[in-house]
């Protein structure tokens, strides 16, 4: 039986087949998954296959199988830098939710989460919220952003929860596919959920007699259905920074767009950009071509890739 898993609590996976039935499934055995082996080798918006427990009497599900990730985002472990939690796959893009006043995200938040989404092959969409409370000062500010991120090649919207205006061109957005959620702490994606996700509350059955196994562990990701709109969107409690520190100094400036489309220009091939001869990035800034504030993200990440290495 084909399902997807929409949460983790622990050993359990909560998984929905696809004509609509809900179970806790577990593992069976240890799984290896491109050689790697893992304690927590299954990852919210998995397609897995599963089969009913032998000699199980409540209706309890294994897994026996994983189909290939299309793609996946993942984070370091805090405790040991060669382990990675894998914490949502199987993504078609990745909406963050920004704010231009309480709180102010700051670009090189919004950056950092750019070059993550272009490292992992997940196109992202920018998503300022909470525009009812822009004055002038801050619609300025925003219109700036916006000018900057779309010349560099991604999606700007305004939105405000509040007053649901620009909503309808998020919901767009989000049909049809599976969006990742993200964003600090404050700029409404609780609001968001309960704004797009119908009952909110995901439901589980047949699981009496199951419920409180394992379902106190931390739940690092969940996945909610949006019927109308034929989409999935999942939401990352706790989680505000993916695995950034992965990428080589020298891969940094692929992963921003619009230094991508230059770098063949320069002349050296490993050119990082900062005081090497014939730079067609620095030439680029000089024009005007470049947004300097881009550039001023871009030396950040370069430097705390460093430190990392040490
Ligand atoms: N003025 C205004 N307030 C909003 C809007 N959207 C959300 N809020 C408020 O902003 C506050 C934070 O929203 P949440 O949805 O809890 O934010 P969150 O991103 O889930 O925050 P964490 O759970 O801490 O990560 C709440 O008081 C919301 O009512 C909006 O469009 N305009
Ligand atoms: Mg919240
Ligand atoms: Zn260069």
């Amino acid at each position: 039986m084909r399902a997807r898993v929409y949460k983790s609590t622990g050993s359990w996976y909560t998984v929905k087949t696809a004509d609509g039935n809900i179970f806790l499934a577990r593992i069976k055995g240890i799984f290896k998954i491109d050689g790697i082996t893992s304690t927590n080798p299954i990852a919210v918006g998995d397609w897995v296959n599963m089969e009913e427990e032998a000699g199980g009497e409540d209706g309890g599900m294994m897994i026996t199988g994983i189909d290939e990730r299309n793609n996946y985002i993942n984070r370091q472990s805090p405790a040991n830098k060669h382990q990675h939690h894998i914490i949502a796959s199987n993504l078609d893009q990745s909406l963050m939710l920004a704010t231009m006043k309480d709180p102010k995200t700051s670009q090189g938040f919004i950056d950092r989460f750019l070059v993550a989404g272009e490292a992992f092959h997940i196109p992202s969409i920018i998503v300022f919220n909470k525009s009812d409370i822009y004055r002038k000062k801050e619609m300025d500010a925003f219109e700036e952003r916006r000018a900057m991120y779309e010349t560099a090649g991604y999606k700007v919207i305004l939105m405000s929860l509040e007053n649901k205006t620009g909503l309808e061109e998020v919901e767009e957005i989000l049909r049809n596919k599976t969006s990742l959620l993200s964003g600090h702490s404050g700029v409404g994606k609780s609001t968001f959920i309960n704004a797009v996700v119908p009952g909110r509350e995901l439901k589980t059955q047949g699981i009496s007699g199951w419920s409180g196994k394992g379902l106190h562990t931390t739940t690092f990701a969940e996945m909610y259905d949006l019927p109308l709109l034929n989409a999935y969107l999942i939401d990352t409690p706790g989680i505000r920074e993916f695995g950034l520190v992965d990428i080589p100094k020298q891969e940094l400036s692929h992963y921003f767009p619009e230094m991508r489309a230059r770098l063949n220009d320069c002349q050296f091939n490993n050119c990082l950009h900062i005081s090497e001869p014939g730079c067609a990035i620095k030439k680029a800034l000089r024009e005007g071509k470049l947004s300097s504030e881009r550039y001023v993200s871009y030396c950040m990440m370069l430097d705390s890739i460093e430190e990392k290495s040490y």
